[in-house]
C-alpha cells in the first residue's frame, strides 16, 4: 500500500483568517468524498455531540464552584472527532486517549452520572472516586482510559491492537493523542511495531493546534503534514476536517476497513480546535480572542450540524430545542448525582495500589 494516501486538503475553507502566514489555526477541508448523512444520522450525530458539549459546560461550572479538584481538561470544540469515529466503529473496537477524555467516555456510551461522579471524586464514580478526570476506565464499554502522561496511551493502544491481532477477533484499537504528543519517541516506536506486525490500530491524531500554550507551528516540523508522520513506516495517513462529523465518520470508515482487512495501522490527522484553555487553570493568553471567535462562529461542529438539519427540513428549531432540554436534563441529573454521592471510604486508600 502506498505510504501516503492523500495530500493535505486545501486550507482555504475559512473566511476570516489571521494575516500571519502559516500560523493561523484552521481545520482542513478534508477528503469530503461520500460524506453525506441520512436524516437519522444527522440527528444522531447532533445529539451525541450536544451531550458532550453540555456535559463539558457543566463540568466547567462544577469546577468553578469547587466541586472538582485537580486537573480538568475540556473537549469543547472537538466533539465531532470522537463522535464521527464512534459512528463508524463496531462494538468491540477499543478507545484509548489522553487526559482530555470526558467526550470519549460519553461517546463510548459510558454513563454520564458515573463520569461526573468521578470528576467530583465520589465513590459512585467510574474509578470509585480515586481516579478523577484523567483516570477513568470501562472494560465493559471498551474504554481504556484516560492517561495523564503525554503520549503514553499510544504505546498502550498499540498493545491493545497487538492483542486484537493475537486473538484474531476483528477488533480495532482507536488510539487518540494530541499533536503535542506526536513528537514523542514512543509514538514512533509504536508506529514501527504496528507497521511491522500489521496491527489493527488507527492513530487518531487530534490536532487541536495547541499543546498547552505552544502552537503546532512552533513545535512541529512540517506542521502542515502531520498525517504523513508514519510514511517512512509505510503507514497511510490522511488529513480530515475534524470539525465536520460527516468527514470524520467517512475517514473513520476507510481507516477501519483498512485495519479489518489486515492491512495494518492507519493515521487520521483530525484538524480540530479547542475553545477553552488547555485545562481549567489556563487563561489561554497565547492566542487572540478573535481567533477563538472565528472558529466558534465559522467552524463549530454542532452549529454546522444544526444548520444542515434545519436547512434540509429534517427537524425544526422547536424539535432541536426539545433535544437540548432532554440533554440538559440528563446532564443536570448527572451533576446532582455527582454532588450528592458518598465520598470514598478512607480504607480505599489501601486498595488498587501496586506494591
Ligand atoms: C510526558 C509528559 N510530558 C509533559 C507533560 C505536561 N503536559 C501535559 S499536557 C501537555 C500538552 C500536550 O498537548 P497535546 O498532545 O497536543 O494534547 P492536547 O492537550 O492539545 O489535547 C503537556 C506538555 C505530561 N503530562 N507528560
Amino acid at each position: 500500500m502506498a505510504a501516503t494516501k492523500r495530500k493535505p486538503a486545501s486550507r482555504g475553507n475559512s473566511k476570516k483568517q489571521s494575516s500571519k502566514k502559516d500560523s493561523s489555526p484552521r481545520p482542513a477541508s478534508g477528503s469530503n468524498t461520500a460524506i453525506e448523512f441520512t436524516s437519522e444520522e444527522e440527528i444522531d450525530a447532533y445529539k451525541r455531540m450536544l451531550l458532550i458539549r453540555r456535559f463539558e459546560e457543566k463540568a466547567g461550572q462544577l469546577y468553578g464552584m469547587g466541586f472538582i479538584g485537580g486537573f480538568c481538561h475540556l473537549y469543547i470544540g472537538q466533539e465531532a472527532v470522537v463522535t464521527g469515529m464512534q459512528m463508524a466503529a463496531n462494538e468491540g473496537d477499543q478507545v484509548i486517549t489522553s487526559y482530555r477524555d470526558h467526550g470519549h467516555m460519553l461517546a463510548c456510551d459510558m454513563d454520564p452520572k458515573g463520569v461526573m461522579a468521578e470528576l467530583t471524586g465520589r465513590a459512585t464514580g467510574y474509578s470509585r472516586g480515586k481516579g478523577g478526570s484523567m483516570h477513568m476506565f470501562s472494560r465493559e464499554k471498551n474504554f481504556y482510559g484516560g492517561h495523564g502522561i503525554v503520549g503514553a496511551q499510544v504505546s498502550l493502544g498499540t498493545g491493545l491492537a497487538f492483542a486484537n491481532k493475537y486473538r484474531d477477533d476483528g477488533s480495532v484499537s482507536m488510539t487518540y493523542f494530541g499533536e503535542g504528543a506526536l513528537n514523542q519517541g514512543q509514538v514512533y516506536e509504536s508506529f514501527n511495531m504496528a507497521a511491522l506486525w500489521k496491527l489493527p490500530v488507527i492513530y487518531v491524531l487530534e490536532n487541536n493546534q495547541y499543546a498547552m500554550g505552544t502552537s503546532v507551528t512552533r513545535a512541529a516540523a512540517k506542521s502542515e503534514e502531520l498525517y504523513n508522520r508514519g510514511s517512512v513506516y509505510g503507514i497511510p495517513g490522511e488529513q480530515v476536517d475534524g470539525m465536520d462529523v460527516r468527514a470524520v465518520r467517512a475517514a473513520g470508515a476507510r481507516a477501519l476497513a483498512h485495519c479489518r482487512d489486515g492491512e495494518g495501522p492507519y493515521i487520521l490527522e483530525m484538524r480540530t480546535y479547542r475553545y477553552r484553555g488547555h485545562s481549567m487553570s489556563d487563561p489561554a493568553k497565547y492566542r487572540s480572542r478573535d481567533e477563538v471567535k472565528d472558529m466558534r462562529e465559522h467552524h463549530d461542529p454542532i452549529e454546522q450540524c444544526r444548520v444542515r438539519i434545519v436547512d434540509a427540513g429534517v427537524a425544526d428549531e422547536a424539535v432541536l430545542k426539545d433535544f437540548d432540554k432532554e440533554i440538559r436534563a440528563t446532564v443536570n441529573e448527572a451533576a446532582e448525582f455527582a454532588q450528592t454521592g458518598p465520598e470514598p471510604d478512607p480504607a480505599e486508600l489501601w486498595t488498587d495500589i501496586l506494591v
